[in-house]
């Protein structure tokens, strides 16, 4: 990201999820230090500041292990989240319903009700992985996702391909009053047919 002078106090929460296994880590380090680093299943959480530019304010981002019995802990980090960042593995498509699952649970709690999302179809680099179209069918993104801004972006978190364009997306989102992105929808759904990518194109990174 644009790395510019820090803005002491001015910092939004950013939740990362998703299953043991999909990247997050990964994703992470590689972001904050363009370093590849061999991860070990989390337990516990990490937590990165990831420095904007001047006019958004510097992301705090807590990666919170995505193993089974750490996932009842995600809730505790709720109540302060700016941002949701969940990180699919596209490759794995064995494991693709119990991502949706995951997710349609973290969407459904209330004090995240109108918190942004970006899905990171992670594992792009790997044939066989599942593109950004199949896979916001495959989690029903479409529906899970009315009344909240949202975006999936494809990405490799070993290559470091899309990452950056996938947490400008976020920081987008969340300085966007929601309504504004709503009513830039229900334009474009009155203009022509309402699609997916309809969606994508009204809400343009800033930069
Ligand atoms: N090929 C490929 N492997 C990845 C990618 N992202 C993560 N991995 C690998 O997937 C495994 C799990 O990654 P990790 O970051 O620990 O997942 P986490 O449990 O979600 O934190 C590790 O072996 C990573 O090297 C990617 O984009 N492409
Ligand atoms: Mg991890």
């Amino acid at each position: 990201m644009g790395i510019i002078a820090s803005k002491p106090g001015k910092q939004a929460q950013v939740l990362l999820l998703g299953l043991d296994g999909s990247g997050k880590t990964t994703l992470l380090y590689k972001l904050k230090y363009n370093e590849s680093v061999v991860t070990v299943p989390t337990v516990g959480f990490n937590v990165e500041m990831l420095e904007t530019d001047r006019s958004s304010p510097n992301l705090t981002v807590w990666d919170v292990g995505g193993q089974k019995r750490m996932r009842p802990h995600w809730r505790h980090y709720y109540a302060d989240t700016a941002g949701l960042v969940f990180v699919v593995d596209s490759w794995d498509q064995k494991r693709l319903d119990e991502a949706r699952r995951e997710l349609h649970r973290v969407l459904r709690y209330k004090s995240l009700k109108e918190v942004p999302l970006v899905v990171f179809a992670n594992k792009q680099d790997l044939p066989g992985a599942v593109g950004p179209d199949t896979l916001s069918l495959r989690l029903n993104l479409e529906r899970m996702c009315e009344g909240r801004a949202w975006f999936i972006q494809p990405c490799s978190a070993t290559t470091g391909m899309g990452l950056e364009e996938g947490f400008r997306r976020i920081v987008y989102l969340m300085k966007t009053p929601l309504k504004q992105a709503q009513e830039d929808i229900k334009v474009k759904m009155r203009s022509k047919c309402f699609s997916f990518t309809a969606v994508k194109q009204v809400l343009p990174c800033s930069r």
